[in-house]
C-alpha cells in the first residue's frame, strides 16, 4: 500500500507539474516575473503591429473622389510589405457622413460610397490570404439620427423606441441640463412638437443610445457577433466611456462664456460602466478570442487593471496621455504648445503604470489628431531624419504600436487659407469658438492648422501624379500640396526613406521578445532635449537615444552597451563607443 500511495502521490505531482509547465509555456520568462507582467498569458496579438485606414481618404478606384474598399484591397500588398499584421478600418457602415461615418444609419450595411458587402467579404478573404487581421470600428455610444430606431422614436416620442435613446422633459422651457456637446452647442436637442429633448454628446445628428435598456444592449451584441461571423478579428471601440450616464443629468457650473459645461463633467460623475463592458465582452468578444482596443479617455487611475488587465474589459486601450497635453482650456485657440518634458513624462507614466497590468496601444496619430511630423517635432527637426526619430520614440515602447495611414511616409499638416477649405464638423465649431473668443481670422485659422482633424484626413499621397494618385477626379477633401515631394512611390523606392525606416522597426519588433515583453526604464530624465530609454528582458537589453535638439550632444553610454550593436539609426554612419555623439535629431538604438 505504501508503494501504491507513493505512486499515486508521484502521479499527482506529475500532473501538477505538467500543469505548471503548461502554464509556464504561456508565460514570460520567470526571472523577470514581478516586473514585466509575467502573470499575463500570451495572446495572439501581443507581437502584432496595427495600421489604421481612414477609408474615405485611402484610395479611390472608381473616380468619384472618395476612397473605397476596392482601393484598400488593391493596397494590401503595400501594407504587407510594410509589415502590418492588423488593419483597423474606420467606419464603413451606411451613414449620412455628418461626422464622416461615425454617425451610423445601418450597422448591417456598407456605405454605398465605399462599395458593397461583396467588396467587404472580398477584403476579409484577401486579408486572410495575406495573413492579416481586420478590426472594425464599433460606434455604439450613438447612432445616426437617420437610423430606423431614431426615426421611430421621433414618430412616437412616448413609444418603445424613445426608450432606445435619452428622451427627457425640458425644464422651464429649456433643456434638461446645461451640457455642451463635444462638437459645440447644447447636448440636448428638442424633439419637434413636444417638450422633450434628446441627449447627444456629439452632434445633434448623433443621438446617444440608451445602454440602460436591455433590448438595446441585446441588439448591439447581436450586431457585433454578426460581424465576427464574417471573419473579423476584433474592434476598435469608439467613445466608449460615454455609454454610462449619470441618470439624474444634473446641471453643473458653466465652464465657458456660453453658459454651458462640457458633457464630460456629467460622464465623470457616472459610475458602474464596468457592468456594461463585462456583459458586452462576455456576450461577444470572449466568444471569438477577439482583439479589442478601447478609445478610452480620462480613466480613473485605479480602473486601469479593470480595463486592460489580463481579464480586462478590452485587450488594450489607446494611450492618449500625450494627446491630452495639447487640449486648450476652452478649445484649440488656447491650446498650449507641446512641452517636450511634459510629453516625455506622460509617456513614461503610462509605461510605469502598465508594467504590472497589461499593454497599451501606442500611437502618434489617428484620424482625430494633427500629423505627428508637425505636432511633436520642433521646427528644426521637421525633416526625414526627425520624422524617423519620432517613430523611434514611440515604436519601441512597451505596448501595441498603431500607425495611421500616411504616417509611414511622413505626411504633414496641411495649410489652408479659408475655413471653407475644411470639412470637419469639429473644426468648424472650433473655428467659430476661436472667433467668438475674440481671435482674428488668421489666429483662428492657425489654430485649425495646428489642431484640425482634417490634417489627418487629406488624401493618402501615393505618387506625384495629379491628386497624389489618390483619385482621377477632384477628391472630396483637398490634397496636401506637398504630395510632389512626400509620396509613397518615392518612399518605397528610396533605401533611406521614412517608409523603409518603419519597415525596419516593424521587422525588429517582430523578431524580438525583448521589444514586445521587455520592461521599460526612462534614463536621462532631466535632460532637456534627449529622450532615452532602456528595455530589458532577462539578460537582454536595448537602449534608445533620441536627440530633439538642434545641437550635437555627447552622452556617456552605460558600460554594458559599449560592445553593443546598432540595431537601427536615422544617420547612415552611427557607431558605438563608450561615448555616443548624438547629432541634431539623431535617433540610435543599441542592443547589448
Ligand atoms: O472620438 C471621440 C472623442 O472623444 C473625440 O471626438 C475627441 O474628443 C476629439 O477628437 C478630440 O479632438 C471618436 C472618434 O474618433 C471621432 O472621430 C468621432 O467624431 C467621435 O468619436 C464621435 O463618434
Ligand atoms: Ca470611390
Amino acid at each position: 500500500p505504501a508503494t501504491r500511495s507513493e505512486s499515486v502521490f508521484s502521479k499527482i505531482l506529475l500532473i501538477l507539474n505538467n500543469f505548471k509547465q503548461l502554464e509556464m509555456s504561456f508565460a514570460i520568462t520567470p526571472e523577470s516575473n514581478e516586473r514585466n507582467g509575467a502573470f499575463m498569458k500570451r495572446k495572439w496579438w501581443h507581437d502584432k503591429v496595427a495600421y489604421q485606414i481612414y477609408p474615405k481618404s485611402f484610395l479611390d478606384t472608381n473616380g468619384d473622389g472618395i476612397g473605397d474598399l476596392k482601393g484598400i484591397i488593391s493596397k494590401l500588398d503595400y501594407l504587407k510589405e510594410l509589415g502590418i499584421d492588423i488593419i483597423w478600418l474606420s467606419p464603413v457602415y451606411e451613414s449620412p457622413f455628418v461626422d464622416q461615418g461615425y454617425d451610423i444609419s445601418d450597422y448591417y450595411k456598407i456605405a454605398e460610397q465605399f462599395g458593397t458587402m461583396d467588396d467587404f467579404d472580398t477584403l476579409v478573404a484577401e486579408m486572410k490570404k495575406h495573413g492579416m487581421h481586420l478590426i472594425m470600428d464599433l460606434v455604439v455610444n450613438h447612432c445616426s439620427d437617420k437610423h430606423e430606431w431614431f426615426q421611430k422614436a421621433l414618430a412616437d416620442p412616448d413609444g418603445p423606441y424613445a426608450g432606445y435613446f435619452y428622451f427627457r422633459e425640458g425644464k422651464d422651457g429649456k433643456a434638461p441640463s446645461n451640457y455642451r456637446s463635444n462638437f459645440g452647442g447644447s447636448a440636448w436637442t428638442k424633439v419637434p412638437g413636444t417638450n422633450k429633448y434628446y441627449l447627444h454628446t456629439f452632434a445633434k445628428e448623433q443621438p446617444d443610445l440608451n445602454w440602460e435598456n436591455p433590448v438595446v444592449r441585446k441588439k448591439i451584441y447581436e450586431m457585433i457577433n454578426w460581424w465576427f461571423e464574417k471573419g473579423i478579428s476584433g474592434f476598435r471601440i469608439d467613445a466608449i466611456i460615454n455609454i454610462k450616464k449619470n441618470l439624474d443629468f444634473p446641471s453643473f457650473p458653466a465652464d465657458g462664456d456660453d453658459g454651458l459645461v462640457s458633457c464630460d463633467k456629467m460622464l465623470a460623475s457616472a459610475h458602474g460602466i464596468g457592468t456594461f463592458l463585462e456583459e458586452m465582452k462576455h456576450e461577444t468578444f470572449d466568444k471569438y478570442d477577439a482583439f479589442t482596443v478601447g478609445e478610452v479617455f480620462h480613466l480613473k487611475e485605479d480602473e486601469l487593471r479593470e480595463f486592460i488587465g489580463e481579464d480586462g474589459h478590452f485587450s488594450t486601450k489607446f494611450d492618449f496621455s500625450a494627446h491630452v497635453l495639447s487640449y486648450g482650456e476652452h478649445g484649440w485657440y488656447d491650446a498650449p504648445a507641446l512641452d517636450f518634458n511634459r510629453w516625455r513624462t506622460a509617456l513614461f507614466d503610462t509605461q510605469k503604470a502598465d508594467l504590472t497590468v497589461g499593454f497599451e496601444a501606442n500611437i502618434i496619430e489617428n484620424h482625430d489628431e494633427p500629423r505627428g511630423a508637425t505636432h511633436y517635432l520642433p521646427a528644426h527637426a521637421r525633416n526625414e531624419a526627425g520624422v524617423k526619430m519620432l517613430a523611434a520614440t514611440y515604436f519601441l515602447l512597451r505596448g501595441i504600436p498603431f500607425i495611421y495611414q500616411g504616417q509611414e511616409i511622413g505626411m504633414t499638416n496641411c495649410v489652408r487659407n479659408d475655413i471653407s477649405e475644411y470639412d470637419d464638423i469639429s473644426t468648424k465649431d472650433q473655428y467659430q469658438a476661436a472667433l467668438n473668443a475674440g481671435c482674428s481670422k488668421e489666429a483662428a485659422l492657425h489654430a485649425c492648422y495646428e489642431n484640425s482633424r482634417d490634417n489627418a484626413r487629406t488624401p493618402m499621397q501615393w505618387d506625384d501624379s495629379a491628386y497624389a494618385g489618390f483619385s482621377t477626379a477632384t477628391p472630396w477633401i483637398m490634397v496636401n500640396p506637398n504630395y510632389t515631394k512626400i509620396n509613397a512611390r518615392d518612399q518605397i523606392n528610396r533605401e533611406d526613406s521614412v517608409f523603409k525606416y518603419y519597415q525596419k522597426l516593424i521587422k525588429l519588433r517582430h523578431e524580438s521578445e525583448l521589444i514586445v515583453y521587455g520592461t521599460y526604464d526612462l534614463i536621462l530624465d532631466d535632460d532637456k532635449d534627449i529622450y532615452a530609454y532602456i528595455r530589458t528582458l532577462g539578460d537582454e537589453k536595448l537602449i534608445v537615444y533620441c536627440n530633439f535638439s538642434e545641437n550635437t550632444r555627447e552622452v556617456e553610454l552605460p558600460k554594458e552597451f559599449t560592445n553593443g550593436k546598432v540595431l537601427i539609426s536615422n544617420y547612415s554612419d552611427a557607431k558605438v563607443n563608450h561615448k555616443i555623439t548624438l547629432r541634431p535629431y539623431e535617433a540610435i538604438v543599441i542592443q547589448k
